[in-house]
């Protein structure tokens, strides 16, 4: 079975979203036929969109996987149901969210899932963490990531302290 590498991204504002952050990439190392390669610094960032909502914590990994397209984002979207339970009194901002970004050099476009994710290079909490784990990294259709984003700047991100 082929070994495919897959970049998620991860965002959480909710019920100490640093922690759910920090558990998630632990958890995304413990999927079937999964093993985490790499994660980048956590980023406080400022919420995309409305903006009555907590600040963001995002953070992207690197993922090996034997798995399909499709059962990852079954098990991401499991993953992201485990944490949403912690608080099911509560309604409206995440407390985690999983994006698959990247997923070898596929292009999908299919009912669930669109690889690469369609947000991917306007969101700096993206982008960013993404360059700093994989600066020369090449996007599906063959553009450099770091010259294939608009013009963004780090203002409303914040690194968090370095992760061991
Ligand atoms: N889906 C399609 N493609 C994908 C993919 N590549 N990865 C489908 C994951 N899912 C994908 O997702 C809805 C459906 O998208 C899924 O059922 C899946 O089949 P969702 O996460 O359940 O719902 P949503 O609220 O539409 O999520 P989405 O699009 O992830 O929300 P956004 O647009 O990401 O907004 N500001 C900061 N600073 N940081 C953030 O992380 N996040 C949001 C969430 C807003 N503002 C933010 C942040
Ligand atoms: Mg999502």
């Amino acid at each position: 079975m082929t070994v495919h590498r897959a970049w998620i991204g991860l965002g959480s504002n909710l019920d100490d979203p640093q922690r759910h952050v920090e558990r998630a990439i632990e958890e995304l190392d413990r999927l079937p036929l999964t093993r985490r390669r790499d994660a980048s610094r956590l980023y406080a960032s400022r919420p995309l969109g409305p903006q009555d909502q907590p600040d963001f914590i995002n953070a992207v990994v690197l993922l090996e996987t034997r798995l399909s397209p499709l059962a990852l984002l079954d098990q991401l979207q499991a993953l992201e149901q485990r944490h949403r339970r912690v608080r099911a009194r509560r309604w409206g901002p995440r407390t985690l969210d999983l994006d698959l970004l990247l997923f070898d050099d596929s292009i999908l476009a299919l009912p669930r899932l669109s690889v690469p994710h369609p947000e991917l290079t306007h969101r700096a909490f993206v982008v960013l963490p993404l360059l700093e784990l994989a600066p020369e990294l090449v996007l599906p259709d063959g553009c450099r990531l770091a010259t294939a984003t608009e013009p963004l700047t780090q203002d409303d991100l914040t690194p968090l302290l370095p992760r061991t």
